[in-house]
């Protein structure tokens, strides 16, 4: 008799922020945290621009995709910046933001030329997300408006909005976030100080290279733990 022993993995959950080019870093994050096809990963934008290869970090999310991992992907202000570009023409905000690397990993000189399957996918993703106890945003919330989950634009440019988190509004969810680069200490100082703060920024300044960051991150939401991966780019 044939006894077939498979081994059963728990199924994880996966937050990534601002990737911002950099395709062998986040590939070896995904190595390093051995994401499995019964895994859900989480990416919360701005996967170009900066780096060396946005478009390759877009190749990567659709190849996971067509290969049955299950990648879900919010909008950050960099694809938006993009979107505009194509709207508003030549002179934007997005070729002064790093939209010239992305020019360049597609080998284009414009914006209009950007294929049309990567266009559908940047114009169909989502502000937010509501996963478990958790609210997956790019850049932030604004607490000030009566329904924060309207107030979509600043969900992908909001800086310095800490003052105004509303612990009744949230209940037992946390915000987890990136957008704005933060040290790998002060990560995991937020992480430590969710009851106080239920926020967690998870952008380590993949680009930068400033003290404590040049690293990209992965925030496992079940067990609330951090990896690392510094920039390999
Ligand atoms: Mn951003």
């Amino acid at each position: 008799m044939l006894i077939i022993v498979k081994r059963i993995y728990p199924m994880k959950k996966y937050v990534i922020s601002d990737i911002h080019g950099c395709k062998k870093t986040f590939i070896a994050l995904l190595d390093k945290i051995g994401l499995s096809t019964s895994d859900e990963l989480y990416l919360l934008g701005d996967y170009i621009d900066r780096g060396p290869d946005s478009k390759g970090v877009l190749d990567t999310i659709f190849e996971l995709q067509q290969n049955n991992y299950k990648v879900n992907c919010l909008r950050g202000n960099h694809e938006q910046m993009l979107l505009d570009q194509r709207s508003e023409g030549e002179i934007s905000a997005w070729t002064r933001h790093g939209g010239l690397q992305t020019l360049q990993s597609f080998g284009i000189a414009d914006g209009m030329y950007i294929p049309h399957a990567y266009i559908r996918f940047l114009t169909d993703l989502p502000y937010y997300l509501l996963v478990d106890d958790y609210l997956l945003v790019h850049a932030g919330v604004n607490f000030k408006v009566l329904n924060p989950l309207e107030d979509i634009v600043s969900m992908i440019w909001l800086r310095d909005w800490y003052k105004d988190v509303d612990k009744h509004w949230l209940g037992k969810r946390i915000v987890i976030h990136g957008h704005t680069p933060m040290s790998r200490l002060s990560i995991q100082y937020q992480l430590e100080q969710l009851e106080t703060l239920p926020v967690l920024d998870i952008d380590n300044g993949c680009c930068f290279n400033r003290e404590g960051m040049g690293a990209l991150c992965a925030f496992d939401m079940g067990e609330r733990k951090l990896v690392f991966q510094r920039n390999v780019d």
